[in-house]
């Protein structure tokens, strides 16, 4: 009888247990794959939700971050308190601020054994690297407890810019879905989120000193349906707009930064300006004309959108970019300056009375004008400029950074000329393109970026190499282009697992990476994470290869 019982109590026991003690995940599934790592089953940490979290005070956001996180993965509610508190025999999660063992940017150290589980890292953005890893080790569900190995893990990233772009113009997406999209970038250890604000089919960023932007210019009547080389070309007839207010943009700042993620935003001249224009039809080639926001894709040589160089034209430029400046705290402002058509200034009389009498010898040179008085603008206010690699069409300050969108020949030649560079090469970092060749596949631009094309990019072209001129490369950023996604959920099923594969390019030392057993950390690790956050992504992506005609 007694044995019985026993036996009965043993069986309910195992199977209590396995329910609520979770399995922690193994250290060889992280991604991006750590510079190196170590775990043994010796000193285990039991953390259950008696564990503390202690933080120095450089890390208190990052502590209620963590807290968060937490809650949400392993329904463990933890307590915070300062380094110095006595938590008896409790175990306690460690927050601590080094800068001696933690020697670089971004760096972090994750150790745990016995009670406690320590994350060292000299600033924040290496704090919360920390962070992803541990809860990478942690069981995504709930646990009342769980043994968490014994880990010594040291990891830092390969390059100093890791970004991630998004067009919120041609779609705009609602600000929850934005701190979700900055949540990704904060799992997969990017640090920069490229926010495209203007463009020709709306403006969404709240000006004080120029309402009409997003009263006039955050607005259009129609949008077009389908792809936008369908004959007849189709529209909705329906008015779409939306902005966002300077109070959301210090939100989503500050939320980006407690995640340790720069947002650099991008006010795109002196093309791709319709909604300016059609707003302020004054800094137009053609004042008298009635304007309106796009309602179609690829303007470039099509339709007028360019500023025209006049005084009120500049005043304004002056004038927002300071505005804008005083909004975001990144070293970095984006000014776009690509696709910037030259027709409409050579059709316009007053365009070209300008270039004479101030000695700019043609329309290049005009557009690098443009370039060159917002770079001072912003120079006032202690900015930097990232342009894309059109800026290079005419002499700038080498401190303007140039994110290549065409192949590796324009990155190399900016490299060649000083400037710092990012690389985003339509092929394969523009995750607005195909990822399979299925025809059935939901609508995209064009072109055709494959998984293994992403996992296979090396940001720093050979002959850089052989330059010596690899210095330049400060890293890599996949775009966003949003013409072809309407709603969030398209936007995560484009990106998903394309960033994740980015990430490891960006992160992990080219000699650690592995595309097959990426592929299964990716089927083991992040595909239920992506389900766990409710997360659309691309799930054909083993069938899809570049070997795919
Ligand atoms: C080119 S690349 C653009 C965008 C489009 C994109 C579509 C660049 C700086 N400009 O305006 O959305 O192609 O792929």
């Amino acid at each position: 009888m007694k044995k019985r019982w026993l036996a009965l109590f043993s069986v309910l026991g195992t199977v209590i247990s396995l329910h609520c003690r979770g399995q922690a995940p193994s250290v060889n599934n992280i991604v991006p794959k750590p510079v190196s790592y170590t775990a043994t089953d010796e000193r285990p940490v039991t953390l259950s939700r008696h564990t503390v979290i202690l933080a120095d005070d450089e890390y208190k956001a990052q502590a209620e971050y963590l807290q968060g996180l937490l809650l949400d993965q392993c329904d463990l509610a933890l307590a915070i308190a300062p380094p110095d508190t006595k938590v008896g025999r409790h175990s306690r999660i460690m927050l601590v601020h080094d800068t001696i063992e933690a020697n670089r940017p971004e760096m972090y150290w994750l150790e745990s054994g016995g009670p406690v589980v320590r994350i060292k890292a000299r600033d924040v953005a290496g704090m919360v690297h920390g962070i992803q890893t541990f809860l990478q080790l942690l069981p995504l569900g709930k646990v009342k407890e769980v043994k968490f190995p014994t880990v010594e893990i040291k990891d830092y990233p390969r390059f100093a810019y890791r970004g991630m772009h998004l067009d919120v113009s041609r779609h705009i997406f609602p600000v929850d879905f934005l701190k979700k999209y900055i949540d990704y970038l904060a799992f997969h250890k990017f640090n920069n989120f490229h926010w495209h604000l203007t463009d020709d089919q709306g403006w969404r960023l709240e000006i004080k000193s120029y309402p009409k932007l997003t009263q006039v210019g955050a607005w259009r009547n129609s949008t077009l349906i389908g792809h936008f080389k369908d004959t007849p070309a189709r529209y909705d007839s329906t008015r779409y707009g939306g902005f966002y207010t300077q109070d959301q943009v210090r939100e989503i700042v500050q939320y980006a930064a407690v995640r340790g993620i720069n947002v650099i935003p991008e006010i795109d001249i002196p093309g791709h300006s319709r909604a300016i224009i059609a707003s302020y039809p004054e800094f137009s080639t053609k004042p008298d004309s009635a304007w309106q926001v796009a309602n179609t894709w690829g303007m470039y040589n099509r339709q007028n959108n360019v500023l025209a160089p006049n005084p009120a034209t500049f005043k304004f430029l002056e004038t927002v970019f300071h505005e804008v400046a005083d909004l975001f705290p990144s070293e970095y402002i984006h000014l776009g300056g690509d696709e910037c058509s030259k027709m409409w200034w050579k059709a316009d009389p007053k365009t070209q009375a300008f270039m004479k009498a101030n000695g700019i010898k043609d329309e290049k040179e005009l557009q690098t004008y443009f370039i060159k008085q917002v770079s001072g603008y912003l120079a006032q206010k202690n900015k930097k400029v990232i342009g894309w690699h059109e800026i290079l069409e005419g002499n700038l300050d080498t401190t303007a950074v140039v994110m290549n969108w065409g192949g590796a020949k324009q990155g190399i030649e900016a490299a060649q000329r000083r400037h710092p560079v990012i690389m985003s090469p339509g092929n394969p970092l523009y995750f607005d393109n195909y990822q399979s060749k299925d025809p059935k596949d939901s609508l995209a631009i064009h072109g055709y970026n494959p998984l293994d094309a992403v996992y296979h990019f090396n940001p720093v072209p050979a002959e850089l190499q052989q330059l010596k001129l690899d210095r330049y490369i400060l890293g890599a950023q996949a775009n966003v282009w949003t013409e072809y996604m309407g709603y969030p959920s398209k936007v995560e099923y484009m990106v998903f697992p394309r960033m994740t594969a980015l990430s490891e390019v960006l992160w992990t030392d080219p000699k650690q990476k592995d595309f097959a057993d990426f592929k299964r950390r990716l089927k083991a690790a992040i595909l239920p994470r992506y389900t766990f956050w409710g997360s659309a992504y691309f799930k054909d992506f083993e069938r899809w290869t570049l070997a795919d005609k």
